[in-house]
């Protein structure tokens, strides 16, 4: 065997991993998501994270984005709360730490990065949120590419459990490495990355890899390439801090959603093939696969 400390994922391990639902319950028993996302253009990012949340079965979700792109958020999104940030020219601001700090306070984890482009600002209100936070935190996308050149700080940070979800380009900047290179050893990579930085680390990409800092290392099964197109990761990042916000365990949530993600791929793909598959048709299969594996 290859891989001797590897799990790979299927239907019966994702059932296993699967929150409870118990009947006397109410939204606050489901958890409440806060998503920090959007930026001019990249709207689409911070609306497709909240849905997903919400089809995750997460109780709360608010969406918190740039002031200049809020009121489209608000158009966008109906069952999600929506929440201006500082910002300039459509980036936020340091004067952005505090409000997201004071909604954490009343958030059971947070999703940050889908969308939120780069600079400066942005990069010192990463290293902040990161180092002073303490609730599960799942970080992708531009917020990756926010911790280039400052991965010292995931070791700074206090508690809490940190999810980081690359794709393989993403992953290259992190380490300095080619993505090619990244591609040919992504088992020891991401295994190695999530020892040496205490982080739960996603690899993304066909049959993802999810690496705890204990050195357990799970593989996913499900999927399809119908998953290559815009926005898809995005999707992930919702869904993933949906199941923490649900009190997953956190390893188990990026484990469990990277197998529905894959197999919401799969419903669609039943119907009508992958070609021309779009973010928005996986976040409406979430109720049925998990309805699948109640
Ligand atoms: P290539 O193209 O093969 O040379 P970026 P992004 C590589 C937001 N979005 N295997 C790829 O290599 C996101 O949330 C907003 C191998 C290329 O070099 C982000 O914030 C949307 N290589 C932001 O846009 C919908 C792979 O990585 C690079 C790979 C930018 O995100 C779209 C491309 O990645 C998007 O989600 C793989 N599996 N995957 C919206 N509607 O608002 C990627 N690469 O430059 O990080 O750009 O991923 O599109
Ligand atoms: P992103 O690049 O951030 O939009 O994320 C893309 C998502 O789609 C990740 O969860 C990948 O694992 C998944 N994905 C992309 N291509 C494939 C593929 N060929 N097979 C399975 N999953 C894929
Ligand atoms: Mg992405």
């Amino acid at each position: 065997d290859l891989l001797p400390h590897a799990r790979m994922i299927d239907a019966a391990v994702a059932r296993s991993l699967v929150p409870e639902r118990p009947a006397f319950a109410h939204k606050g028993t489901f958890g409440h998501l806060l998503v920090v996302a959007g930026s001019p253009g990249k709207t689409g990012a911070a609306a497709l994270a909240g849905d997903a949340a919400l089809r995750s079965g997460c109780g709360l979700v608010t969406v918190a984005v740039p002031a200049s792109v809020h009121d489209i958020l608000e158009v966008k999104l109906t069952e999600a709360m929506t929440v201006p940030l500082a910002d300039r020219d459509g980036l936020l601001t340091m004067a952005a730490a505090d409000r997201i700090v004071e909604l954490a306070a009343s958030s059971q984890a947070l999703a940050l990065g889908p969308g939120l482009s780069q600079s400066d600002g942005l990069r010192q209100l990463l290293r902040r949120l990161v180092t002073t936070l303490n609730l599960p935190l799942v970080i992708d996308a531009d917020g990756l590419n926010l911790l280039v050149g400052q991965l010292d700080c995931l070791l700074e940070r206090q508690d809490g459990p940190l999810i980081l979800t690359p794709h393989p380009g993403e992953m290259a900047r992190l380490v300095g490495m080619s993505v090619a290179a990244i591609e040919a050893d992504r088992f020891d990579l991401a295994r190695d990355f999530a020892r040496r930085h205490r982080v739960i680390l996603l690899l993304k990409g066909a049959r993802t890899i999810i690496a705890a800092p204990d050195g357990r290392v799970h593989i996913n099964t499900s999927g399809n390439n119908g998953l290559s197109s815009g926005g898809s990761g995005d999707v992930l990042t919702g869904l993933i801090g949906g199941l923490l916000a649900q009190g997953c365990d956190p390893f188990a949530a990026a484990s469990l959603a990277a197998w529905m993600h894959g197999r919401a791929a799969e419903q669609v793909a039943e119907n009508r093939g992958t070609v021309g598959m779009t973010a928005g048709e996986l976040i409406l299969k979430l109720p049925l696969v998990r309805q699948e594996l109640a």
